[in-house]
């Protein structure tokens, strides 16, 4: 105790002092304040308080939500209370253009931020004036910008991007995807080629959502550097590993234990065909580090130098806390039994191994080695090979499953058809959405009382009239309800659908959200700025372009105001650009649930849907390229659950895409639009 009082004081004395410094050494009022206290010096661990404020608007709650950050913390300096080392306030706050606001950190310290409104935005012309902006006068063009899924469809998660080797982590109220961030590569004449995976897989892309069908993209972890083809797309971290161990990051697979009373989360990747390495953080969406400087598994870890393709890590966690890796794949590949699986138990750090790799038999292996526990069952699920099956197995290429009473098996013999036996549960993508996959990559998660499964397919690359060429993206499809699943554990064979899954609750508009929180969209990109909420905004906007969020209930009461915060480009000097919100558009072209879009005949976007609000966006005389918070009164009250759409008008006018392999789909986009960060309602 006598230490940790003394470090009370010692932090105390850096918080005030730090805090003296961010208050006395204040900007112009149009700069939002993040004020981070770091403690030093440095053997005071890795805790940084955090205190955020956003700016606020004159109508806003008085007090917003405080949500806390949870992170890993040395106990000694927050007895009794470890998650209380981040704070981070969301919410436009009431009051004039300056605030003053006071976290309480424990019972001697007390943190107090000032903050002043972000004003670089001139003030809302008559309706009338921005609706004219929308009109073909103005270059808006009659047709909004293409979208790569039908409109209501859920798969796939992301359309501004690529995802592979999707794996699922729940943590709280949501569920964050990690996957292999495919990038498109271009020949030298600009055409779209087919990716190769040492180059075109570039990061780790990461997700989240609380209701399964609108997805906040949290950018691309970058774990050993990336070679980005495209200016538009940054990466959103510094490198984490570096190439000295590690040359490549594909297949990820996530999961989070207690340990030291607070959560840590793992993402664990293939370093190609070559090994398993492991990043860590202290909350799901980073940041994220490197705990070991090596990979955890390597050509020197005993039992592994003969793995075929030493890759596809499988994290679990057991219930006791206990944490196992499955990995390999590979040749043979025309057998039953090919030797290449592995299964280890892990330390309990989850960054160390707890014994050899063994051998054990996934049959007919070919990669995608996962498990998961299901109602109390083990399930080892894997990517089957090309070989003739005996069994419940035949096609090639399928995933398939088995069920087991122990994490380290035994599991049923293979070959077999009884209980525990090797079942199918997805057919490969070829058989079912006529895209040119063939191999898959999946993951199990249990999200609300339902069983799910997500795994990717070439859906995006197929809409964008690439044909053939494979760019893989992240789907989920329901496996069950948890209740329907029968004592003998065997699950339905799933169907993989366009349409994805039904949405699980609704969107809240009410708080603050981020613009990059997207159900569907047409045209944008998003990329890392520091600044951003999230570090993360969508750009790229033309005229035409569009962000959809699927099911949002504004309740009984309704939504009389709106905020969002945008950032105006540098130039050109005179730039405009606006926001018109909508609620419920109408598919166009291709409206059929089962069609394969393909960038010609088969294209599909929006049209429609009531007009309630529209805001200008231009910048003040000399404050072009600041982000700004800019607020309306809604044309009318907005009342019960809406899909609602914005739609962006740019004075650098809209760019429509060329599909096929022609398209350089990264070139037509303008660059220097408006951005667009964050947005809320009001009642
Ligand atoms: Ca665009
Ligand atoms: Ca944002």
């Amino acid at each position: 105790m006598k230490k940790n009082n003394k470090c009370f004081i010692r932090v105390f004395v850096m918080i005030t002092a730090v805090f003296c410094l961010a208050i006395t050494g204040c900007p112009g009022d149009s700069e939002i304040k993040k004020i981070f206290v770091e403690p030093e010096p440095p053997e005071w661990g890795a805790t940084v308080v955090t205190v955020t404020f956003a700016p606020g608007y004159a109508g806003a709650p008085e007090i917003a939500p405080v949500k806390i950050l949870k992170g890993t913390v040395a106990d000694y300096l927050w007895p009794g209370d470890p998650e209380r080392n981040a704070y981070v306030f969301k919410g436009w706050f009431k009051g004039a253009d300056k605030y003053t606001a006071q976290t309480i950190i424990n019972d001697t310290i007390t943190v107090t931020a000032h903050w002043a409104l972000e004003i670089s935005i001139e003030d809302q012309p008559g309706s009338a004036e921005v609706a004219a902006l929308f009109t073909a006068a103005n270059g808006f063009p009659a047709q909004l910008s293409d979208t790569w899924k039908i409109w209501g469809h859920k798969n796939s998660l992301l359309t501004h991007g690529f995802g592979a080797d999707p794996t699922a982590l729940v943590y709280e109220d949501k569920v964050y995807i990690y996957a292999s961030n495919d990038s498109l590569m271009y020949n030298a004449s600009g055409s779209v080629i087919q990716m190769d995976y040492a180059a075109g897989i570039q990061g780790t892309r990461s997700l989240s959502s609380a209701d399964l069908v609108n997805w906040t993209d949290h950018g691309v972890i970058n774990i050993t550097g990336v070679r980005s083809t495209n200016p538009l797309i940054q990466n959103t971290t510094a490198l984490i590993a570096p190439y000295k161990y590690a040359s490549a990051a594909w297949a990820p697979s996530a999961t989070w234990k207690m340990l030291g009373g607070s959560p840590k989360f793992f993402v664990f990747y293939a370093n190609s065909g070559n090994g398993i390495g492991v990043i860590s953080a202290d909350s799901p969406i980073g940041p994220w580090s490197s705990p070991i400087d090596r990979l955890l598994i390597d050509r020197d870890t005993p039992n592994c130098g003969s793995v075929s393709w030493l890759f596809d890590p499988g994290v679990f966690v057991d219930d006791d806390g206990q944490g196992y890796l499955y990995l390999g794949g590979g040749d043979p590949q025309n057998v039953e039994n090919t030797g290449q699986a592995r299964r280890v138990k892990l330390g309990h750090d989850m960054i160390s191994l707890a014994g050899i790799p063994e051998t054990w038999n996934m049959p007919y292996l070919f990669e995608a080695s996962e498990l998961t526990k299901i109602k109390g069952k083990y399930y080892a699920s894997w990517v089957t090979n090309s070989a003739s099956k005996s069994g419940n197995l035949s096609g090639s290429y399928q995933i398939a499953y088995m069920i087991g009473d122990n994490p380290m098996g035994p599991y049923p013999a293979s070959g077999g058809s009884g209980f525990g036996a090797p079942r199918p549960i997805l057919n490969a993508p070829s058989s079912q959405l006529g895209t040119s996959d063939e191999n898959n990559h999946h993951d199990f998660f249990e999200f609300k009382d339902r069983l799910y499964i997500t795994y990717h397919a070439s859906t995006i690359t197929r809409a964008m009239g690439l044909g053939t060429i494979r760019y893989r993206s992240p789907h989920i499809d329901e496996v069950a309800a948890l209740a329907s699943i029968p004592s003998d554990g065997i699950l339905p064979q799933v169907a993989m659908t366009r349409i994805g899954v039904d949405q699980v609750g609704r969107f809240n508009p009410y708080v603050l959200n981020e613009a990059e929180s997207i159900g569907n969209q047409g045209g944008i990109y998003t990329r890392a700025v520091e600044d951003a909420g999230n570090g993360m905004v969508v750009t790229a906007i033309d005229s035409g372009d569009w962000v959809g969020v699927y099911g949002v209930d504004f309740g009984s009461a309704g939504a009389a105001k709106f905020t969002a915060r945008v950032r105006t480009p540098e130039t050109p000097e005179n730039y405009v650009g606006a926001i018109e919100i909508r609620l419920d558009p109408a598919r166009q072209g291709i409206t059929s649930d089962t069609a394969n879009l393909d960038g010609s005949s088969s294209r599909a976007w929006i049209s429609g849907g009531e007009v309630i609000g529209r805001i200008r966006i231009k910048a003040k005389e000399g404050e072009a390229g600041n982000f700004s918070i800019v607020s309306i009164n809604l044309d009318k009250t907005v009342t019960g659950v809406h899909d609602l759409v914005f739609v962006f008008y740019s004075s650098l006018g809209a760019k429509p895409i060329t599909t096929g392999t022609s398209g350089n789909f990264q070139a037509s986009h303008h660059k220097n639009g408006f951005e667009f960060d964050q947005w809320q309602f009001f009642n």
